[in-house]
């Protein structure tokens, strides 16, 4: 069996399932060698959680990567999530041109925003040093919040296609290649994700449940990771990906106390039937 190994960059919030307590379980479960690089470390994410520790493990990034290179260790795929600092940016950057194999896939969490507005701990500058590392991958995989922060398109909370053509218009101007927007929505009752590849527009629509918990992007972008180094296509990852995230969501919305972040194990055997 092909064997990929991917280096995933983001926090570990400890309590919360979110960033690396949900993307080094889904993807191994996807059959993936996970290595994992911890931006740094946290006592709980900080989205409705109050006097939160961080640990900026900034300064750890540029040794941790050079052993690795000294010992020869390169990746398939390179995959950010959340990053503690402005800094680590440019780290992650430095990482890509250094630790990436020929041909590795550089897949691009801009987790910073939802809901129309940025995370606690980000800012304006964060945004502009994002938008280097953003627009410079192969696949960016951001929500209509963060692709609205990184074109400078305004954010609207009812919107239609043409509208979305206009934020896959601005995305590709500034750079980007393949994007996946989640949590595109033109109805009441269903959402879904709008995929540009090769110039050509997609959209794969499904249901929309009443709740919006937590770490859910994070659960998308590892299961498309996981899929799409398994062989799926964008299209097929991005769907995959959706169904699995809308399972989760469905395994944790009866529990009114859990919703810092979705059940998201016990369906990882579904995940795993359809990248089978
Ligand atoms: O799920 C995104 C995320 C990751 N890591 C931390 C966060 C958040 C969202 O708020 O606070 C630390």
């Amino acid at each position: 069996m092909d064997y990929k190994r991917v280096l995933t960059i983001q926090d570990i919030s400890c309590f919360g399932q979110c960033s690396l307590t949900v993307a080094l379980p889904i993807l191994s479960a996807t059959g993936v060698e996970t290595v994992i690089l911890p931006s740094a470390v946290l006592s709980t994410h900080t989205g409705g959680f109050k006097n939160f520790t961080f640990r900026d493990l900034t300064d750890d990034i540029p040794k941790i990567a050079a052993h690795w290179k000294s010992e020869g260790i390169s990746f398939d795929a390179i995959y950010t999530g959340y990053l503690g600092s402005v800094q680590q940016i440019n780290q992650v950057i430095d990482i890509k041109n250094t630790l990436a194999r020929p041909g590795a896939a550089v897949v691009v969490d801009p987790a910073m925003a939802d809901n129309g507005k940025l995370y606690g701990l980000f800012n304006d500058e964060y945004v502009n040093e994002m938008k280097k590392l953003a627009f410079d991958c192969d696949i960016m995989l951001p929500n209509i919040t963060e692709a609205s922060f990184l074109t400078g398109v305004e954010y609207k909370e009812t919107y239609d296609r043409a509208y979305i053509d206009r934020m896959f218009d601005a995305l590709v101007k500034n750079g980007s290649k393949t994007v996946v927007i989640t949590g595109v929505s033109y109805n009441e009752k269903t959402t879904g994700v709008a995929v540009l590849e090769n110039g050509e527009y997609s959209y794969y629509e499904h249901r929309k449940l009443p709740v919006s918990s937590h770490g859910t992007g994070d659960v998308y972008a590892s299961a498309f990771v996981g899929a799409y180094m398994r062989g799926k296509s964008v299209f097929d990852a991005a769907a995959i990906a959706a169904d699995y995230t809308v399972a989760c969501i469905e395994n944790t919305m009866d529990d009114d106390t859990h919703r810092y972040g979705v059940k998201f194990e016990p369906v990882l055997p579904y995940l795993i039937e359809r990248i089978k």
